[in-house]
């Protein structure tokens, strides 16, 4: 089910290791907690539903363990296509994991949406623990107590800890909870391994993530970045460059990416430029082209190459 192990062998017989998926809702916070526990920004995020298209892994190790971080797109019931396969994408996850860690909002009555997606889950012989995230912003402390009853009383969660994924409330502790539940084992990845993603999936996502804060409730849903060429340390300019294709699914959506005389492809393209060279430290130049290729989500199996 899993590689081999590629990590330093290890005599540490304490020594804890494996795969963990984290599994909720869409605009839990999944990514915003692969990000807090790694103390990096691998998964974008926006205030949206539906962020994470694709599965991302990040490791997490010390010492004594590592984790294999699983960021998946949030399970709910599709409509579309891209939506299916985002759910299936987080399902096969949810398989391929050691343990789940399953998020949901802290003070939210969401049980019943929540407990169709945890009947699935359950039936997966692994452990899972239940966090109940954002609780910087619930005002009314005395709501959690009765929601952990809630779902303790109809799940048999290995252990449910309140979380905040913006402020790391709690998070020391989850993560003790988590190595508690990890089987022993080798690690799985070198000491300084942190994500199997290749570079320009992740600048594919900054763009992304740029043109949803630009255009706000105009993205249209169905954009998607294809990076074209990435030349790195390109010798004409003297730093990477990367030239990449915006697309989308209509001409009204391609006149509104590129804005009144091409101001909002430009803001877009000057933002993720900064995030971009912040995520690689190197100067980038960035083009960025705006495409209308009807039903792109839906022809061939990966029409954003990475
Ligand atoms: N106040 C507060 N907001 C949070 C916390 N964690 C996440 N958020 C916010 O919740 C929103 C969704 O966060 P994401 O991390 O993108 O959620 P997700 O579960 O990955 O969403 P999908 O990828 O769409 O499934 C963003 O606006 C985050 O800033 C938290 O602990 N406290
Ligand atoms: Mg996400």
């Amino acid at each position: 089910m899993h590689p081999e192990p590629i990590g330093e062998p290890t005599q540490d017989k304490e020594f804890r290791s494996g795969y963990l998926a984290l599994a909720g809702r869409p605009n839990v916070g999944k990514s915003t907690l692969l990000n807090c526990l790694l103390d990096q920004k691998l998964a974008i995020i926006t205030p949206k539903p539906q962020t994470t298209r694709n599965t991302v892994l990040g490791v997490w190790q010390n010492p004594k363990a590592q984790i294999a971080i699983l960021d998946t797109p949030g399970i709910f019931g599709p409509r579309k296509l891209l939506q299916e396969i985002m759910v299936a994408s987080a399902f096969r996850a949810l398989r391929q994991a050691d343990l789940i860690l399953f998020l949901t909002e802290a003070g939210q009555e969401k049980f019943a949406e929540d407990r169709e997606i945890l009947e699935k889950i359950f039936s997966l012989p692994r452990p899972i623990l239940l966090a109940l995230n954002k609780v910087d912003r619930l005002v009314d402390k005395s709501l959690l107590l009765p929601q952990m009853e809630m779902y303790s009383q109809n799940f048999p969660f290995q252990e449910i800890i309140p979380i905040s994924a913006r402020t790391g409330e709690g998070t020391k502790e989850l993560l003790q909870g988590l190595i508690r539940a990890l089987p022993p084992g080798p690690p799985l990845f070198p000491p300084d391994f942190l994500t199997d993603r290749p570079e320009r999936f992740f600048v594919a996502e900054i763009i992304r993530e740029a043109a949803f804060a630009c255009l706000r409730e105009e993205l249209p849903y169905s954009l998607g970045v294809r990076i074209e060429e990435f030349r790195e340390n390109s010798r004409a300019r003297g730093k990477d460059f990367i030239r990449a294709t915006v697309l989308v699914e209509r001409e009204t959506q391609k006149a509104i990416t590129l804005g009144h005389q091409g101001r909002m492809i430009k803001e877009i393209g000057e933002k993720a430029r900064r995030e971009i060279e912040s995520f690689l430290d190197r100067p980038v130049y960035l083009e960025l082209w705006v495409k209308v290729q009807k039903k792109w989500r839906t022809c061939g199996q990966n029409p954003l190459r990475y």
